[in-house]
């Protein structure tokens, strides 16, 4: 069986302890790896080597520490099919999504900083003639990136890649559900020649050696991406010791759909926005308002289109919704199911496992759902799925929506459907979410700060946000 190794140092190594965990193929759900079972043993050899590389990697020139990232963005375009492959087998999404969503965009990410870090600049400021002021931004040291299980390599990416742009040194966790491509990942960063220690990958449970890097006194910053709940563990350990802090949590995210809206683009967009990666996007629109005139005709035609999904082996390319990628994760999206039941709410389609046939017989596969009669402010419209789960409910004005819209304790993204520039304005303005696309979904510019409001974070990542956030700010004042 595989065997999966942290990477320390440059090298590939086995846990201190020797201890292994499995690792499962949520749509067979069978053992097929076994990942690290790391602790703060090995946080302490990964900040040794981190702390040794940081010198020498925030003092290389720009254009050097570019072209080491530009060469890992070559090899997992060289690889793409066997990463994408990887992605699929251990997470559990369909592999024609892997190949043109998450690991083109894990190179994108690699490449948007290697060369966003070149342009990097900041400012001056002359005062009154008398004095100049000049700003530096400095890698802040050793900085800790932990990600999730949803869009493995690519939110993995999306984080190692401004840190170690920025000149940082980086001890990195990926999910225990999904280590595979950040394994091969670090056997990309040897061959590409990356200087020991600049990169440090460690695997395994998240109550273990994820918070022994959060405790971790050397480590000066840490970046994570999970749920609200470990969100706030995280920033209950680190704030008091101070570090920065940059928190990406959950979502329920508002998908608003007026009358006089383009029918079909808002119809085939929200089938995505429901459904996509089964739903296990944090910027999927989980909660769908329709306005009422046109509710009945875009409920008959969006459970038409879920039903026609076809669902099943994730190798399939003919499969657009995979395994959910835990048999924990399926039964807690199949308990709100029951929960939203309880509530009064009828399932138009779906509510169901899904029993494949053949090699997935033992998959964890829940039906497309969707959910109608249910009020805004039940649990299941307020809590997060996470899953192939969506709710329908209808309203008569926008400021009834933009209530509905913002009755949850999250604000990470919303999308607004209408063909009236003047309501897209003003209801985008209303809307409070961190991220929001008008007619349109996941519609993404690297450049745009990415985040959320109230309890969907702390902070924004992409663009010179994420460059900001890993380098430290200081002013001199010169008088003249
Ligand atoms: O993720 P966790 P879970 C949401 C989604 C999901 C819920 C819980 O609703 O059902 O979160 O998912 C590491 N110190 N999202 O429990 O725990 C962990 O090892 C340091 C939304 O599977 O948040 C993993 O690497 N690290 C989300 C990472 O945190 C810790 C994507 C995320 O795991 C840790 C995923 C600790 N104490 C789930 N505990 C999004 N925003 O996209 C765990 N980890």
């Amino acid at each position: 069986m595989q065997k999966i190794q942290n990477y320390i140092d440059g090298k590939l190594v086995d846990p201190r302890s020797g201890n292994f965990l499995d690792n499962i193929n949520p749509a067979e759900g069978k053992v097929y790896s076994l990942i690290p079972d790391s602790d703060a043993g090995d946080v302490a050899d990964a900040n040794a080597a981190a702390q040794k590389a940081f010198p020498e990697w925030s003092a290389m020139a720009v254009e050097k520490r570019s072209a080491n990232l530009s060469k890992i963005a070559d090899l997992i375009d060289r690889d793409l099919e066997a990463l994408a492959v990887a992605e699929s087998v251990d997470q559990g999404k369909p592999v024609s999504l892997a190949r043109v969503v998450d690991i083109p965009r894990a190179s994108a990410n690699m490449r948007f900083f290697a060369t966003g870090a070149i342009h990097f600049a900041s400012e001056a400021h002359i005062t009154d003639q008398e004095a100049v002021n000049y700003t530096t931004r400095t890698p802040v040291g050793v900085v800790g990136c932990i990600s999730p299980w949803n869009l493995p390599l690519y939110l993995f990416t999306w984080k190692i890649a401004p840190a170690l742009a920025a000149g940082c040194t980086v001890i990195a966790k990926p999910s225990e559900l999904t280590p595979m491509t950040a394994y091969l990942f670090s056997k990309l960063c040897i061959e590409a020649g990356l200087p020991p220690g600049v990169l440090n990958i460690l695997h395994g449970l998240g109550g273990k050696v994820g918070q022994a890097i959060i405790e971790h006194p050397g480590i000066t910053a840490i970046s994570f991406t999970g749920g609200t709940v470990t969100g706030k563990k995280i920033a209950s350990t680190a704030a008091p010791m101070f570090k920065k802090l940059s928190l990406e949590l959950g979502g329920k995210n508002p998908n608003i759909i007026f009358a006089d809206c383009d029918f079909e683009k808002a119809l085939s967009t929200s089938i995505q926005s429901s459904f996509a990666n089964q739903g296990e996007i944090c910027l999927c629109g989980s909660r769908i308002f329709v306005e009422r005139s046109l509710y009945q005709k875009f409920v008959d035609a969006f459970v038409e289109r879920s039903k026609n999904l076809t669902i099943g082996d994730p190798a399939d390319e003919k499969t657009k919704v995979g395994a959910l990628v835990s048999q924990a994760h399926m039964e807690k999206v199949l308990s709100y199911i029951d929960l939203a039941q309880k509530e009064g709410g009828r399932i138009l389609t779906g509510g169901k496992q899904v029993r494949v046939s053949g090699r997935c017989a033992n998959g964890f596969f829940v039906e497309p759902t969707v959910i109608v009669g249910l009020s805004h402010e039940c649990r299941t419209n307020q809590e997060e799925i996470f899953g192939p789960v969506v709710t329908i409910m209808p309203f008569d004005t926008e400021d009834e929506v933009l209530a509905y819209a913002n009755s949850t304790t999250y604000g990470l993204s919303a999308t607004i459907w209408t063909e009236n520039l003047k309501r897209a304005h003003r209801v985008s303005a209303r809307v409070k979410s961190g991220i929001i696309w008008v007619n349109c979904w996941l519609f993404r510019d690297l450049r745009t700060p990415f985040g959320g409001m109230k309890q969907s974070g702390v902070g924004r990542e992409g663009g010179w946000e994420a460059l900001k956030f890993f380098t430290e700010t200081r002013n001199v004042c010169i008088k003249l």
